[in-house]
């Protein structure tokens, strides 16, 4: 501890003497960091946010410990470029990690490696999906790619690969209780980063889980049967609706046999394979209990199949995606609270700050959709909570827009160590410790790049500020919505050409344009974007 407090006393020395004033803001010792994230985990699915799907006690104690933020969003709505930009502190365009395709460029510094050198010990377990392994981490156990559900593999920093028989939210949380345990020391501060795969699809709960949520049923979102009217092209075109193309076998669980027996469609062209690499994964063990929960769902499902309409199979496969979603959270949550309690009964809650979010929202059934990418509230929006008993009041909320851009300048700021001028976030510190007036951001920046993709959801950049979000469609398209986020929150309604709103938009566009010269995007960045990944899927 001594060490690292004298590191961190010469850096502020040393910022002090180069003019830079910027003051230590954490006293010693330096925090200790946990950073909680799950995959495709919907703030509409924590009971902090709400209360209608799924009851999360554990999760929810950061939350009534900490400070809750509603409004907190992603700068593009997908796994590893989401990560790229927590990591690097950068917009996706700048990183140039923009889709689940291109490669992250590992010369770049990510926030891991400055809180390492520092003296912070750094470990990394669960789901990184990033296509390397992270650096700067003193020890890692990360899954391969998406990782599975059941029995995973891990590629390790110490052992190389390796295969842990059982249910993976359990492997990942004990991991990273084990490394607690065994292998933290005690002289100095840590960086834990403890990612779970779940709920990411195909959603397979554990065993306790989904015997459990198969009787569940939940209630619909109003904008199920959204028929897409009143907006772009881009919605219409999406290819995420639960009804039309989500896979009855690998997501539904219907067994491929019976799905070819019923003559339903193979609504991707690889769902037999959707289905073996999960439920195939399973031992013979798991795979009994499974049968002998899944089994008779598909014989009930048999059964009144023939009598029901496009309606009815629509309802039932949201509360199908419902049951399995919401399981695999169920086990997150215990997960979380197993953590937790060792934090507290190891005298470390006081002086860690613990992060709880998601590397983006998720449409649970809203418009008719799974998965994320658009710019929409359910999915630009991400859960995010903060505990630091230290420094962060109990049960505060902030409401302004923060950014997954901002980790990486507010652990550095937390540890008290210079943040690099060229990361574009801001430091949430302020705002932890209360200071609402300080925060200047009154609109953010998003770009989502990854089509022609799966799921299909067109290439877009917009603004969202609090009142409103004008959002710009490109490369086969040329189309802006605008949407009143006060009057429509549900965002039903495009009113981009609405007379009563053109005042606003030559203001929003204005703003969006400043936006995209000062983060250093661009046109040609957008058509250079486009040729590389049409170099990259071709063939
Ligand atoms: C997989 C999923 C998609 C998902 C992408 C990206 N299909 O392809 O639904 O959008 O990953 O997700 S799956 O059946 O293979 O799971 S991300 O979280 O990695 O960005
Ligand atoms: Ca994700």
């Amino acid at each position: 501890m001594a060490k690292l407090y004298l590191q961190v006393l010469t850096a502020f020395i040393l910022l002090n003497l180069i003019g830079c004033n910027q003051e230590s803001p954490i006293a010693n010792p330096p925090p200790n960091i946990l950073f909680i994230m799950s995959d495709d985990h919907a703030y509409q699915a924590i009971s902090a946010y709400s209360e209608q799907l799924i009851n999360t006690p554990n999760i929810d104690r950061i939350a009534n410990e900490g400070m809750l933020f509603t409004n907190a969003c992603v700068t593009n709505s997908i796994c590893a470029p989401s990560r790229a930009v927590i990591l690097t502190g950068k917009h996706s365009h700048i990183n140039g990690k923009v889709d689940n395709y291109f490669p992250f460029d590992t010369s770049q510094v990510t926030f891991p490696q400055i809180l390492n050198q520092a003296g912070y010990q750094t470990a990394m377990f669960g789901k990184l999906h990033f296509g390397n392994n992270p650096k700067g981490f003193d020890q890692f156990k990360i899954l391969p790619g998406q990782g599975t559900y059941y029995n995973p593999d891990f590629n390790t920093k110490h052992d190389g690969k390796i295969t842990v028989e059982g249910y993976t939210t359990d492997i990942i949380t004990e991991m990273t209780l084990d490394w607690l345990r065994n292998d933290r020391s005690a002289d100095k501060p840590f960086f834990l980063a403890y990612l779970h795969k779940a709920p990411h699809r195909e959603w397979l709960p554990a065993e306790r889980h989904y015997k459990e949520y198969i009787n569940k049923q939940f209630p619909e979102p109003e904008s199920l049967f959204d028929d897409y009217e009143g907006r772009g092209s881009a919605a219409k075109t999406a290819e995420m609706n639960l009804l039309n193309h989500m896979n009855w076998s690998g997501d539904s669980k219907i067994y491929p046999e019976l799905r070819n027996e019923l003559g339903l469609p193979d609504n991707t062209g690889w769902d037999d394979n959707g289905f073996q690499r999960e439920v195939g994964r399973l031992n013979e063990v798991q795979r009994k209990s499974w049968d002998a929960v899944y089994g008779p769902m598909n014989q009930a499902f048999k059964k009144s199949y023939p009598t029901m309409s496009k309606r009815d199979l629509m309802k039932w496969r949201f509360q199908r995606y419902m049951q399995d979603y919401l399981g695999c959270i169920a086990a997150v949550d215990e997960g979380v609270g197993k953590v937790l309690d060792y934090l507290d009964a190891n005298g470390l809650t006081e002086n860690t700050m613990v992060v709880y979010t998601s590397d983006q929202g998720f449409y649970l059934g809203e418009h008719g959709w799974f998965d994320k990418r658009f710019i929409y509230d359910e999915s630009f929006k991400t859960p995010l909570m903060i505990r630091w008993p230290n420094q962060i009041d109990s049960n505060s909320t902030s409401e302004k827009m923060v950014q997954n851009l901002d980790f990486a300048q507010t652990f550095l700021d937390a540890a008290g160590i210079h943040q690099p001028a060229d990361m574009q976030g801001e430091s949430l510190l302020p705002l932890l410790k209360g200071d609402e007036n300080s925060w200047t951001r009154d609109g953010v920046y998003y770009h989502y790049y990854e089509y022609p993709s799966i799921h299909m959801a067109k290439r877009h950049y917009g603004i969202v500020t609090t009142d409103y979000k004008l959002v710009h469609f490109y490369y086969d398209v040329d189309e802006w919505e605008l949407y009143d986020r006060k009057r429509d929150p549900n965002e039903m309604k495009n009113v981009y050409s609405d007379p009563a709103y053109q005042d606003i938009i030559t203001e929003l566009k204005e703003q969006l344009d400043e936006m995209r010269f000062l983060y250093g995007d661009s046109e040609e960045l957008d058509q250079q974007y486009i040729k590389e990944f049409l170099e990259k899927t071709k063939g």
